[in-house]
């Protein structure tokens, strides 16, 4: 028996407990029957979530890009692979076959191995939405180079801190990016960041928008010629199970972005299943995530899980709101897209404009909806719904991170039953655990804690690049010998999940995690400012919005320094990028602190909510009086 399509509920169930019972034998089965190995495994898994250290298929050798490209070609090669939708309407989709993918993606590995790239090196890709960033990925992976993609909505700060990290040695970019209506000067940034990046020797720059760009001699190359140079055969390098695949960056509650290390073997074998699966893919399906390759969604379900089916997968440059918000559902009406998947922050923004232009496409091709990033609320939820599936495509409400890889609570279309805001079961080999304050694990159903994960998973992150004691501090100590995720959930009286929310002092803006900690040292750099704190509020169609609470060297008499607030943010653009912007800056005295002068957030949270009900105890603060003062102020 296959256990590799779920058709019923039933079937889940079994297959579930089977992948609990036997997880050895059950991924063993997997990996036996869909995948092409140059020399299969000694072991299925060894595992220590003390050190913490959990190996995958050990002693297999592979290649990643044979399974999601060369292997298809003899019964897809003729298929698309990749459709490409540019940002503008005017500008043709492109269909890459998988013929066509093979040979773009060996020349360009043989173009990054003439420029001295080996098997192990860091390669950081800065680049738009177009064919060029997944055909870089595949090239990188060909080679056994470490690809290290940086979302092109980051600044050169940014960009120069993820570059430093891992020693990238080359850079990866394009003259510029369309989005919408704009145009972006993506290599003005790389040249800005690469003051600061000693290591790189080379930027291979790719042709978008035909800017007239500054080229340095010796390092920039146009990347075009050099591909038009190139050989459309280059061997596979043959990569061991364990080998660092990507490095992929996250933002912390504190200090600097973590680079998440994802090896090779379990996550493409994750990865595929979890996309055949979730999304109940069929080989006729044109299936859509809108998410960028820059985060780990792109990574995995625009990249590597698709291909690794034989898929077809629509990469669309542009935003959804442009010429108007009747984009999204003119390419799934174009490309008769079957699977789209998005951010709840997408839905939210789409629903603000209204059913008119939803109504004007066709959409019935569509048969599954999908939703990740962030928790999706219930009127999006309902809009989503009646509007996009016409109450007849599943919303699968994937929950997952950059840290696990791949998916890992949602529901199987057709399968699972759906309820609005329930992330519902775990997937197939996912043990997921409450844990209550004291460290222990809550049992039974209709109870609420913060997620865990017991046992190891394919495609869990295996380190952060150059920090395990930081992986281990963050992942692994709150709870002995399990995985805390940093969200709080609820498991309904059926065994449901609903996820709730982060724990720690990450906020997702837009489906964006950012950390507290970096966008308050942007703003502490400001000459005038002396201290600050920044915590999340709602928002209607980002989901949270940032509220920063500044306090100035010289406070003065006026509170209104709208100058000063548009430098803040400008030092935040400057540094994260426009995405950490703050909605709202409130000037204060003094923020209210603990004895032991930690700045209390709960505090600050319900203010920037106006829930200002219940305060708690704000008697054992240091300096209680500053509390009532930020509530007569508050914006
Ligand atoms: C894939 C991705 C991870 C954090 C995660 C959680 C939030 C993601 C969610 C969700 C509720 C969902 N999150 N999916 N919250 N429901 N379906 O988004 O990775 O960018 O690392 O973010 O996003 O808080 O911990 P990443």
């Amino acid at each position: 028996m296959s256990n590799y399509h779920i058709k019923h509920l039933e079937e889940y169930y079994q297959v579930y407990r089977k992948s609990i019972r036997e997880p050895e034998n059950f991924w063993e089965e997997v990996a036996e029957e869909h995948f092409m190995w140059r020399k299969k495994w000694d072991k299925v898994l060894s595992w220590d979530f003390s050190k913490p250290e959990v190996k995958w298929f050990e002693g297999a050798e592979l290649n990643i890009t044979e399974n999601c490209i060369d292997r298809h070609l003899t019964t897809r090669g003729n298929k698309t692979a990749i459709l490409f939708e540019p940002n503008s309407p005017d500008e043709p989709a492109e269909h890459i076959t998988y013929n066509d993918l093979y040979k773009r993606v060996n020349k360009f590995a043989n173009v990054l191995k003439a420029q001295g790239i080996k098997k192990g090196d860091r390669v950081c890709i800065y680049l738009p939405m177009i064919p060029e960033l997944a055909i870089s990925v595949l090239a990188c992976a060909r080679i056994g180079a470490i690809h290290s993609v940086v979302f092109a909505g980051f600044s050169s700060s940014a960009l120069a801190t993820r570059i430093n990290d891992s020693d990238c040695k080359m850079v990866i970019t394009s003259d510029g990016s369309y989005r919408g209506a704009k145009s972006i000067d993506l290599k003005g940034i790389v040249d800005d960041a690469l003051e600061d990046c000693p290591g790189v020797n080379s930027v291979l720059v790719a042709k978008r928008i035909n800017s007239d760009i500054a080229m340095k001699e010796g390092r920039d190359f146009w990347l075009q010629p050099l591909l038009d140079e190139a050989s459309g055969e280059c061997q596979a390098e043959i990569m061991k199970a364990e080998d660092p695949l990507f490095i992929l960056y996250t933002s912390g509650s504190t200090g600097k972005p973590k680079g998440m290390v994802h090896t090779t073997a379990g996550y493409m074998v994750y990865t595929a299943y979890t996309f055949k699966n979730v999304f109940q893919y069929r080989e006729e399906d044109i299936y859509w995530c809108t998410a960028d390759v820059g985060w780990i969604t792109g990574h995995s379900y625009i990249v590597y899980g698709p291909l690794a089916n034989g898929a077809t997968s629509v990469m669309f440059e542009g935003v959804p709101s442009y010429p108007d918000f009747g984009r999204f559902w003119e390419i799934v009406e174009k490309h008769k897209v079957t699977q789209f998947y998005t951010a709840p922050t997408a839905i939210r923004a789409l629903a603000k404009e209204g059913v008119g232009y939803l109504d004007k496409f066709d959409l019935s091709s569509v048969k599954v909806l999908g939703t990740v990033g962030e928790p999706i609320n219930e009127e999006a939820w309902h809009w989503y719904d009646d509007n996009v599936g016409k109450k007849k495509a599943p919303i699968v409400d994937t929950w997952w991170q950059t840290e696990t890889g791949g998916i890992m609570i949602t529901p199987i279309p057709f399968v699972t039953p759906t309820k609005p805001t329930y992330a519902t079961l775990p997937f197939i080999g996912i043990q997921p655990a409450l844990m209550d304050e004291n460290g222990q694990e809550i049992k039974g159903n209709q109870v609420d804690g913060r997620l865990c994960i017991k046992f190891p998973w394919p495609s869990m992150a295996r380190t952060i690049w150059g920090n395990h004691q930081r992986y281990k501090d963050t992942y692994f100590s709150a709870y002995d010998n399990k995985y805390f995720t940093g969200d709080g959930a609820l498991r309904d009286e059926v065994g449901y999940y609903r996820i709730t929310g982060r724990v720690d002092d990450v906020i997702i803006v837009s489906g964006h995690n950012l950390g507290t900690a970096p966008i308050e040292d942007a703003i502490n750099e400001h000459p005038a400012v002396s201290e600050s704190a920044i915590v999340g509020f709602p928002h209607d169609i980002k989901g949270n919005a940032l509220y920063g609470y500044v306090t100035l060297k010289e406070f003065g008499e006026t509170r209104d320094h709208n100058n000063l607030r548009k430098e803040i943010n400008q030092l935040i653009t400057e540094q994260i990028g426009p995405i950490a912007k703050l909605d709202k800056i409130q000037f204060t005295a003094g923020l209210p602190k603990t004895r032991s002068g930690k700045i209390m957030r709960r505090i600050l949270r319900k203010i920037a909510s106006k829930d200002i009900s219940n305060l708690g105890d704000t008697s054992t603060l240091l300096n209680p009086e500053v509390v009532q003062d930020i509530i007569d102020h508050a914006k």
